[in-house]
């Protein structure tokens, strides 16, 4: 069995929706078995910051897929969520990129493994954290926590971890 994890992000109403939907539509496929979710927060947009805020959260999965299926499965998903592939870095329904796979290195036309911006991003380090703080990252030589410990503080800030409202499609903020 493979053990992989998959950053979510969402930034287009109704994000948490999307976010449970895909989850759920993970969680479906019989060669996939969550084994961990993150909290999810609310993140300022990095990159494109001209761009409303997204939720985001990670997940630990077990499955049968090689990394290629894998991604095929996320993108099918993105597709079903009615993901658009217009503006890179750009507003979406719903992101799944995976972290990781195993401690296995892949730089493929189609697949960079680990994530490539995984280590400077804190809307990916903080979930990633709560949901495995002392996994290794072979090439980053670190493990998730020291990798968070260098992030700017003023990164972390913009990252703050939401707790749903009951009944309502949107998060409230709380200070963590
Ligand atoms: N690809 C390569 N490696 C991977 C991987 N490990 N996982 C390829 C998934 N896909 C991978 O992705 C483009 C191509 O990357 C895919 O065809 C796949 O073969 P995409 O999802 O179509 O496009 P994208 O999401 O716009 O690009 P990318 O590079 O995934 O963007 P990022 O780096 O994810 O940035 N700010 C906040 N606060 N929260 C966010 O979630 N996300 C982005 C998107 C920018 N700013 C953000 C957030
Ligand atoms: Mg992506």
């Amino acid at each position: 069995m493979n053990t992989a994890y998959i950053a979510l992000g969402s930034n287009i109403a109704p994000r948490l929706d999307f976010l449970t939907q895909a989850i759920e539509l993970l969680q479906q496929q019989e060669t996939i078995n969550i084994t961990k979710q993150s909290s999810i927060y609310e993140t300022e947009p990095v990159g494109l910051v001209e761009q409303d805020p997204f939720l985001n959260m990670v997940i630990s999965l077990e499955t049968e897929l090689k990394p290629e299926e894998l991604l095929d499965t996320c993108q099918q998903i993105e597709q079903l969520l009615g993901r658009k592939r217009d503006i890179r870095w750009g507003p979406r329904t719903i992101d799944l990129d995976i972290l990781l796979y195993n401690q296995t290195y892949i730089e493929s036309d189609r697949l960079l493994i680990p994530h490539p911006r995984l280590h400077e991003r804190a809307f990916v380090l903080i979930p990633l954290a709560e949901v495995s703080p002392s996994l290794y990252i072979r090439g980053l030589d670190q493990t998730i926590s020291e990798l968070l410990t260098q992030l700017p503080l003023q990164d972390k800030e913009g990252v703050i971890a939401c707790q749903p409202i009951e009944g309502v499609n949107e998060s409230k903020p709380f200070e963590n």
